[in-house]
């Protein structure tokens, strides 16, 4: 009975009332669309930056108050201004949540200290701004200069300190001035430009001339999925991909952009990217075997001269080459030589010739010589996963060997 009023109410008074979308009774009640949120967007995901500068600027220190106290019976009843509040710092910190640079904007600002008060009330200190980074971030001046380090969890550096708040004129009380009329304002906050670099800490770093490969062995040995196209620089910025082992222990492989004869200057993609390898343990060169055959175009692309034919070998001197332009000492680091592309006709023969000459510059060079770093040369192919499971075991053995060194170190 109830139900059938309802109802007769609603088809009389349309648009139906707010109450009654609501009224289980009710058959004519409508399904009401939520309405859509306004102003809630999602934050589109930021390209991988590994390079800012940003300008930090600490906080400033709050004013000291000047002000004397005036009680109904007591006019002259002293100085009561309080201390300003001291300005935050700016303080970068490590966190494993943050994989990228790019969340930093140009002006890093900390908030400024409250000014003194009256009554002797002491303005309030600003909170530090902590900004997250990434393990591995290194901090340096604006001309280059080392700061610091951020490693390990948790590390902090003070990027930008705040000023002092400033004294009210209650601190000035003294026997010889009984009625200072002096405060301080507080103090600027330091400002200057810092250089931000994001050092990637992986344990191999793959180096090799574009279309070398890497991409794809990075994508073979993990679930890291790079772009590979058969056009030189696919890559533009560093992969980091992480191996797992059986006994759940885990290596970070970072596939690093292609390296080009001139890259020292600045050709191709130029060499800062180089920096993500300065702390891996070993440097794992990806040479290509199918380099040598395909003549011109692809040649020319990498500027290579013709008349060289860029053999394995070739290739490993003119990496070795760029490595030595970036830092001296960087191309005598432990490292394997994969010669990629074995399936490719004639690849094999390459292989063994690469292996020849080695030898041969072995036995010719001193013992501090920088072929004497090479441990191992394996003939791979990334794409049809031919020698893959050997390279992962030789990386697990390089692996146990230098990190359990350098912890102990
Ligand atoms: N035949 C053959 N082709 C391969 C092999 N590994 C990679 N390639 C091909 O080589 C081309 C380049 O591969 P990438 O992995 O993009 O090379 P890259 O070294 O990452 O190149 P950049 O990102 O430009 O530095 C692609 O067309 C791959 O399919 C291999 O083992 N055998
Ligand atoms: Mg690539």
């Amino acid at each position: 009975m109830l139900k059938g009023l309802n109802s007769v109410l609603c088809f009389i008074k349309r648009p139906v009332p707010q109450d009654f979308i609501s009224c289980y009774l009710c058959t004519y009640a409508r399904h009401v669309k939520p309405k859509k949120s306004k102003g809630v967007s999602l934050r589109k995901k930021g390209h991988f930056v590994d390079y800012v500068e940003v300008e930090v600027c600490g906080g400033k220190g709050g004013n000291g108050m000047l002000s004397f106290l005036s009680l109904p019976h007591r006019e002259w009843a002293g100085p009561d201004g309080g201390d300003g509040g001291h300005g935050g710092h700016v303080i970068f910190q490590v966190s494993h949540n943050i994989k990228s640079l790019s969340h930093l904007r140009r002006l890093e600002k900390a908030d400024s200290g409250v000014n003194g008060k009256t009554k002797q009330r002491h303005g309030k200190n600003a909170e530090h701004r902590f900004i997250e980074v990434p393990k591995g971030t290194v901090i340096k001046t604006e001309n280059g200069s080392f700061l610091a380090s951020l490693d390990k969890e948790g590390d902090i550096f003070i990027a930008a300190r705040g000023g002092a708040g400033g004294k009210g004129n209650h601190f000035f009380l003294s026997n010889e001035n009984r009625a200072p009329a002096v405060a301080e304002v507080g103090a600027e906050g330091q400002v200057r430009v810092v250089k931000i670099e994001l050092k990637t800490m992986a344990h191999f770093g793959l180096i090799g001339f574009p279309n070398a490969g890497k991409s794809t062995l990075l994508r073979a040995i993990s679930r890291a999925r790079p772009a590979v196209s058969a056009y030189p620089f696919t890559t533009l910025n560093p992969h980091v991909g992480m191996v797992l082992y059986d006994d759940h222990e885990q290596i970070a492989v970072a596939d690093i952009p292609g390296l080009i004869p001139g890259a020292h200057l600045n050709k191709g993609l130029g060499m800062d990217f180089l920096r993500h390898i300065e702390r891996c343990l070993c440097l794992v060169y990806v040479l290509d075997l199918g380099l040598g055959s395909q003549i011109g175009e692809q040649q020319q692309q990498l500027e290579i001269s013709p008349s060289s034919s860029p053999t394995p070998f070739d290739q490993l001197t003119k990496l070795r080459y760029e490595l030595e332009q970036y830092q001296p000492g960087l191309s005598r680091r432990p490292s394997l030589l994969l010669a990629n592309k074995v399936d490719l006709p004639g690849a094999e023969r390459k292989v063994e010739e690469l292996q020849a000459k080695l030898k041969e510059e072995r036995g010719k060079d001193k013992l501090e010589d920088q072929h004497r770093s090479i441990l191992k040369v394996y003939g791979v192919s990334a794409k049809r996963a031919i020698g893959i499971d050997e390279l992962l075991h030789e990386l697990r053995v390089i692996y146990d060997k230098n990190h359990v060194l350098s912890q102990d170190g």
